[in-house]
């Protein structure tokens, strides 16, 4: 069995039901590594990226809504993205996460346990949860720089910027 990562985002429906913590704790059962991890806003920009394979779905620019916290706003507009560590990660963690709609779901998975169907038909189910290997490197290269990254998992080069770089004052 291999190791594989994966990225892990907890929704902005799983932060404002205050889930991050019960979450966590399921997740914890698989006993894997935490090897980065972050609050984001989400961009539009990043939101249809992420989303990419979905665009031609009706449900897309709600999709893309309901990943930057749009629905919610503020304090709620942001994820938490973790990236996982572990022996066959991928199909272990899905298996917690729990099938794509709640309804369907294992009632003890995370998107059972705590997933809804809104009105507006989207699936509110909490977690995000890369589905393979190729699938989860672009993900995590998407959402992550290679410094918020604590293990080398993918080749890197040095590159030089003359960009501005806002520091602590
Ligand atoms: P996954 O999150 O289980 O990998 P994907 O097919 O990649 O499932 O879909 C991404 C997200 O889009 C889902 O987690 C869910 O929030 C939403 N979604 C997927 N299919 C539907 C649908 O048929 N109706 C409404 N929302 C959907
Ligand atoms: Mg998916």
């Amino acid at each position: 069995m291999a190791i594989e990562q994966l990225l892990i985002l907890i929704k902005p429906d799983g932060i404002k039901k205050s889930l991050t913590g019960n979450i966590l704790t399921k997740l914890s059962e698989a006993k894997m590594i935490i090897i980065g991890a972050k609050v984001v806003k989400v961009s539009r920009e990043l939101a249809e990226k992420h989303y990419f394979h979905l665009k031609d779905k009706p449900f897309f620019a709600e999709l893309a809504e309901y990943i930057q916290g749009k629905i919610y706003g503020a304090p709620w507009d942001r994820v938490l993205a973790l990236v996982y560590q572990g022996e066959d990660a991928i199909a272990r963690m899905r298996k917690i996460a729990g099938a794509t709609n709640p309804e369907e779901a294992d009632p003890v998975s995370i998107r059972g346990a705590y997933g809804r169907i809104t009105t507006k038909g989207i699936y509110e189910n909490v977690v995000h949860c890369s589905s393979d290997p190729a699938e989860a490197e672009r993900e995590i290269k998407l959402w992550f720089k290679p410094e918020e990254i604590v293990n080398k998992i993918y080749p890197t080069k040095k590159v030089k910027q003359e960009n501005e770089e806002t520091v602590w004052e």
